[in-house]
């Protein structure tokens, strides 16, 4: 009995076993084939699953890839652009900076001398108001435009009798620029229109004293000063 027991067993054992195998090819109905093709279908999902879950990801590190190397990319790009253009401006300025030097020599060399922040022309001979002007215009300039203190003092420094860009040919005193006169340097008693002349332009006349102006007809004779306003 136990013999035969153990040959049941172990045929059950071979017989448990054997469809096993033999069920993932045949559509058996004894039920361990059908355990079999179960969990068959089980790892099959788990594999699926495992193989969809492997594809998304390899998605998205491809995304965040594709990204991460768009950007670095771009960032770079834009790195070059930005240095060419600095480049480029610095040419630019280069080239600005060159021509100023130029222009400051060419002036130097008629004459001018530098007083921040113009440049400024003290003639060696004698013309007319007008006529001063009309020189000022041909050297790219005008008659000097005085808007402050110091640049007062610097005119008086030239102990001559010079013309000033200021002039009441249009009613009221202004100057060639066309802005009114606020701040003013007349010498005492001055402007007077002298013994009832008309004396519609200025003139530096008192050297030693800051307020220095005089009023004088605008066709008599005198130096004059040009100004050119200048950057660098
Ligand atoms: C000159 C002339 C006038 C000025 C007086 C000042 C003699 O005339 O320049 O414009 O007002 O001098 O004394
Ligand atoms: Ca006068």
């Amino acid at each position: 009995m136990r013999v035969v027991h153990k040959e049941q067993s172990e045929i059950t054992m071979d017989y448990v076993n054997l469809p096993d195998a033999s069920a993932r090819g045949l559509a058996s109905n004894s039920r361990s084939g059908e355990h079999g093709k179960m969990t068959s279908a089980a790892s099959g999902r788990k594999l699926y699953r495992l193989v969809a879950v492997s594809f998304g990801l390899l998605c998205i590190l491809q995304a965040a890839l594709n990204i991460s190397l768009r950007l670095a990319l771009y960032s770079s790009g834009s790195k070059t652009t930005g240095t060419e253009a600095n480049c480029k401006n610095l040419t630019e300025e280069t080239d600005e900076l060159k021509r100023k030097l130029i222009d400051f020599d060419h002036y130097f060399k008629e004459g001018w001398v530098y007083f921040h922040p113009s440049l400024y022309y003290i003639s060696s001979i004698k013309k007319t108001w007008q006529e001063s002007r009309d020189d000022c215009h041909q050297r790219d300039a005008d008659l000097v435009i005085i808007n402050s203190k110091e640049e007062q003092d610097f005119t008086r420094k030239f102990h001559k009798l010079t013309w000033i860009g200021l002039t009441k040919r249009e009613t009221i005193w202004k100057w060639v620029d066309g802005t009114q006169l606020t701040k003013s340097y007349w010498s005492p008693g001055e402007p007077n229109g002298y013994e009832g002349k008309t004396e519609d332009c200025v003139e530096i006349r008192f050297h030693d004293k800051e307020n220095s102006w005089n009023d004088i007809p605008c066709k008599d004779q005198n130096f004059w000063i040009c100004e050119k306003m200048v950057s660098l």
